[in-house]
């Protein structure tokens, strides 16, 4: 069976949701990050990366990095349909998933959560706390056009969405932002969904 390597309240939320959505049984395994679990040699063995998400895949081979398991577990469940399936909108996705994933999360939110990483001075970290956060609301303003008119980032619901999911989490739950129109009614979408309801209810989100 696959395996989610999952951490609560983490990027890797998104592909939980996805897993839900395809209604296939997996396993889960948790991986604890407030006591450095992903840095064990033990987690290490499965992704080198010290990240999560990953995905043990039946054959026992491992994938990292959401946009891949995302991809992946779209073409691997074609009836789920969850991308499209023409050039242009399989390219269209990549587009989304590629902004969200490196631009709203790793330099925008990651920036405003852990300015540690970046500077060891108290100072420097509020700067790039104040940056992050005009950099991820600004990413999430495009994010807003690209929503006009839609009820999901490609018409339909896609892995997109569920990219997104998490950011909007993070975003309102974590750090207690307000999100721009389109992008909060989105959320309120997803939250609505018996994917992002089911993955909540097992992490243990309220
Ligand atoms: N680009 C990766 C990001 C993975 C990532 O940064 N995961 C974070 C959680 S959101 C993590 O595992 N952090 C643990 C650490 O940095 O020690 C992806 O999209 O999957």
């Amino acid at each position: 069976m696959t395996t989610l390597c999952y951490a609560k309240k983490t990027c890797s939320i998104g592909v939980h949701v996805l897993m839900e959505e395809i209604g296939s049984p997996y396993d889960l395994r948790i991986v604890d990050l407030s006591k450095g679990e992903q840095k064990t040699p033990e987690y290490k063995a499965i992704n080198p990366k010290g990240k999560v998400a990953a995905l043990v895949r039946q054959d026992g081979s491992v994938l990292t990095e959401f946009s891949a398991i995302a991809m992946w577990l779209s073409m691997t469940n074609p009836d789920k349909k969850l991308m499209p399936t023409d050039l242009e909108g399989i390219v269209r996705t990549i587009e989304v998933l590629d902004f969200i994933v490196g631009t709203v999360h790793m330099l925008s939110w990651r920036m405003w959560r852990r300015p540690d990483v970046y500077s060891d001075n108290p100072a420097g970290q509020e700067v790039l706390k104040t940056r992050g956060k005009a950099a991820m609301l600004d990413a999430l303003d495009l994010v807003d056009t690209q929503l006009r008119g839609k009820d999901y980032l490609m018409g339909d619901f896609s892995v997109a969405d569920a990219a997104l999911y998490y950011n909007e989490f993070w975003a309102v739950d974590v750090a207690g932002w307000n999100l721009p129109k389109n992008v909060q009614a989105h959320y309120q979408r997803m939250k609505a969904r018996p994917s992002v309801q089911a993955s909540r209810e097992i992490e243990g989100v309220t």
